[in-house]
């Protein structure tokens, strides 16, 4: 390792010790950044990546509710706002019980790349709670929801602080949270994105992360003369990113033969086609079941704990959470003649399984830019509030698939390494990184 990214690595998990998931991903950005800034001497001077990797501000609260047998119920709330300098906070809120402060600062620091390549004017946020809506009936999400937004509310607003969803943080969440937000606030705003039509939300919203994830892979395959269409791809995750990752690729000709949560994996060789992906929608967003069902419906093989990744396939989409991709998983993906990895989820590859995809040559989408598209329309739904005018689908969607390219263009770049090879790491990296320095050097010391 690069002597400089050790010592200041040190420094970082000396001052945030047993933060495992930032350390991770604040050394990926550290290994791209620290060889750039010997070059440019500036950032530096006015120490941006030690003010960078330190949150402008941490909220952590209790968050109280009573749960449908009278009993009390306590979580933990949580919000970062990690960096402003080029927009307000902005990023998702995940309700999951193994969110703590590590994986809530990992996401925010990751967001303030991701939302500055997207050119819009977003900061870098992430918030949520260890509450597991798992098993809960509507109305303790509701309740749930309440108490947490009864905090939150005195610390967001539409030109502060804008949350979205996450893992467990959808279309039901944002309603709950928004209600309440209005009623405290006696306010009707912008203040979340990721909100119903008919009350200030964007089309193509929901869509996005998956839509986008794929119209970044369809740019890398661009740059070696290849398409999706005809490719075999192996999907993680039964979410939201997932299931519009697999609309998209159905609709570019591709066929998608695996879908998993965090019991096991499907695997459907004859490709999960339109009526089984409304029947997946059915499953987890209504009857919110377990993937298992699939199996039975459809009759083919389920996997009890395993990830998709032994499956054969050409390009691969991890789309549910952070490291479950290992080194070896990664190896048996290239090995099994995978080309194309496009991050869905935030930080899915582990950083030994990123240096085989890097060391491999494969055309590797890191999630901060193959995930973007999801913030970069909730940045698009920002927009729409506050001119107080939807856009249509098309209007909305080819703003998406200009955002993306523009995206991948950044990685190019500045990810282009003299023998031709994109690192789209480094690429997104440092793309990132620029804007949000040079506004903070802009701002002085603060
Ligand atoms: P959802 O809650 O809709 O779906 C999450 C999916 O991932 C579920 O299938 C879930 O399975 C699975 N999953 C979650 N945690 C784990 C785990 N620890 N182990 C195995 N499987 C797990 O979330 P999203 O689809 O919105 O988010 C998926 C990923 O995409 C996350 O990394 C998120 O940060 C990222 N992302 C999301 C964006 C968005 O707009 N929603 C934007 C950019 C990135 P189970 O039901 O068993 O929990
Ligand atoms: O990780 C992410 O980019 C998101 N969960 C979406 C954030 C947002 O504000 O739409």
């Amino acid at each position: 390792m690069d002597p400089n990214v050790e010592k200041f690595m040190a420094r970082v998990k000396a001052r945030n010790p047993f933060e495992p998931e930032f350390h991770q991903a604040v050394q990926e950005v550290a290994e791209s950044l620290v060889p750039f800034i010997r070059e440019h001497p500036k950032y530096e001077h006015a120490r941006i990546l030690e003010r960078i990797t330190e949150p402008e501000r941490v909220l952590l609260f209790r968050v109280p509710w009573i749960n449908d047998k009278g009993d009390v119920e306590i979580n933990k709330g949580y919000r970062i706002e990690m960096n402003s300098a080029i927009g307000p906070y902005k990023g998702g809120l995940r309700f999951h019980p193994t969110v703590n402060l590590s994986i809530l600062k990992f996401l925010a620091f990751e967001q303030v790349f991701k939302n500055s390549l997207t050119t819009l004017p977003m900061g870098g946020g992430k918030g949520g709670s260890d509450f597991d809506p798992k098993g809960k009936s509507d109305n303790e999400v509701m309740r749930f929801c309440q108490s947490f937004m009864t905090e939150l509310c005195r610390h967001i607003g539409p030109n502060t602080d804008i949350p979205a969803g996450d893992i467990g943080v959808g279309g039901r969440e944002i309603g709950y949270l928004f209600g309440q937000y209005k009623r405290i606030r006696n306010e009707f705003s912008g203040v979340l994105t990721g909100k119903g039509l008919e009350w200030g939300g964007s089309l193509i919203r929901p869509e996005a992360t998956g839509y986008g994830a794929v119209y970044f892979a369809e740019e890398m395959l661009h740059t070696r003369g290849d398409s999706l269409k005809g490719k075999v791809a192996a999907v993680s995750g039964s979410g939201n990113v997932a299931q519009y990752t697999i609309q998209k690729l159905i609709q570019m000709g591709g066929k998608a033969v695996t879908l998993s949560d965090s019991n096991g994996t499907i695997y459907d060789p004859d490709g999960i086609d339109e009526e089984k992906l409304a029947w997946v929608m059915q499953l987890k967003n209504i009857r919110r079941g377990r993937i298992r069902e699939y199996a039975d419906q459809f009759g083919c093989q389920y996997l009890e704990g395993k990830r998709p990744w032994d499956m054969k396939c050409d390009v691969a989409f991890p789309s549910a959470t952070e490291n479950e991709i290992g080194k070896k998983d990664a190896e048996t993906l290239v090995n099994n003649g995978c080309k194309v990895i496009s991050e869905g989820a935030n930080m899915p590859s582990t950083p030994d399984a990123v240096e085989v995809f890097l060391r491999s040559k494969i055309l590797y989408g890191p999630g901060k830019a193959a995930n973007a598209g999801g913030v970069a329309v909730s940045g698009l739904e920002m927009t729409q509030n506050n001119m107080r005018l939807p856009w249509g689908r098309e209007e909305v969607d080819n703003r998406l698939q200009t955002i993306m390219k523009n995206i991948h263009q950044t990685c190019v770049n500045f990810g282009t390494g003299t023998d031709g090879f994109v690192n789209y790491v480094k690429g997104a990296n440092i793309g990132g990184f620029v804007k949000v320095a040079d506004a903070m050097l802009a701002q002085g010391v603060v």
